[in-house]
């Protein structure tokens, strides 16, 4: 689906404030593909779908999980919000005729990430954190001029952080995000 149509459908299906993170989003995600050397279409395209699920009632999107065959954990069920990034995934491929399976793992793993990401999955995790719209979160600073410089290196900064900011206010975290951040302990440069 081209950039114009997919403003305006997720112009409908969100709220405002979630528009106007989900455009910013879109167009950090091409400046860091543009700076990193991936596809700033792609970027774009994913930026624009990464919250496509977002603001749909919890109730709905325990419902679409059943449809669309997603496994929900416990953990899952006690926090649906958690479940808007696969979720997204299905519809940015079921409503909004996306095909590329980059994109879609992108979109897939936006919220706790996942081992071993793909630069265009990278990316999206990063400009969702650093949207310039953002004011809450440590580090924001400096791990926006990181972002652009070395992009593992934001990557675990962020996991950190939202592991960090997790355990101070008791807030389940999910295997995933600790499973991610386990991986790039072992596999990339520390911070
Ligand atoms: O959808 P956004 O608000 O743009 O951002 P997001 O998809 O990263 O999801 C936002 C929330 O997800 C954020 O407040 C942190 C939370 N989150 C990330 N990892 C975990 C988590 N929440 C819980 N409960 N457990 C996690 O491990
Ligand atoms: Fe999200
Ligand atoms: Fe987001």
């Amino acid at each position: 689906m081209d950039l114009k149509k997919l403003r305006k459908k997720m112009r409908k299906v969100q709220d405002e404030p979630r528009y106007e993170h989900t455009l910013s989003v879109a167009y950090t995600a091409a400046n860091l593909a543009a700076v990193h050397g991936g596809n700033v279409e792609k970027a774009l395209r994913a930026g624009m779908l990464h919250d496509c699920a977002k603001c749909l009632p919890d109730h709905d999107k325990l419902e679409l999980c059943k449809k669309y065959h997603i496994h929900v954990s416990d953990m899952e069920r006690r926090n649906p919000s958690l479940l808007h990034a696969e979720l997204g995934a299905c519809l940015a491929k079921e409503l909004y005729e996306e095909s590329d399976p980059d994109v879609l793992n992108a979109i897939s793993s936006h919220t706790t990430g996942r081992p071993d990401m793909s630069l265009l999955e990278k990316i999206i995790f990063v400009a969702d954190y650093i949207d310039p719209g953002r004011t809450k979160g440590t580090h924001l600073r400096e791990i926006r001029k990181m972002a652009y410089e070395d992009i593992d290196r934001a990557v675990v900064r962020i996991l950190r952080d939202t592991l960090e900011y997790l355990v101070k206010t008791k807030t389940d975290i999910h295997p995933g995000t600790q499973r991610t951040l386990d991986y790039y302990l072992k596999h990339e440069k520390v911070s």
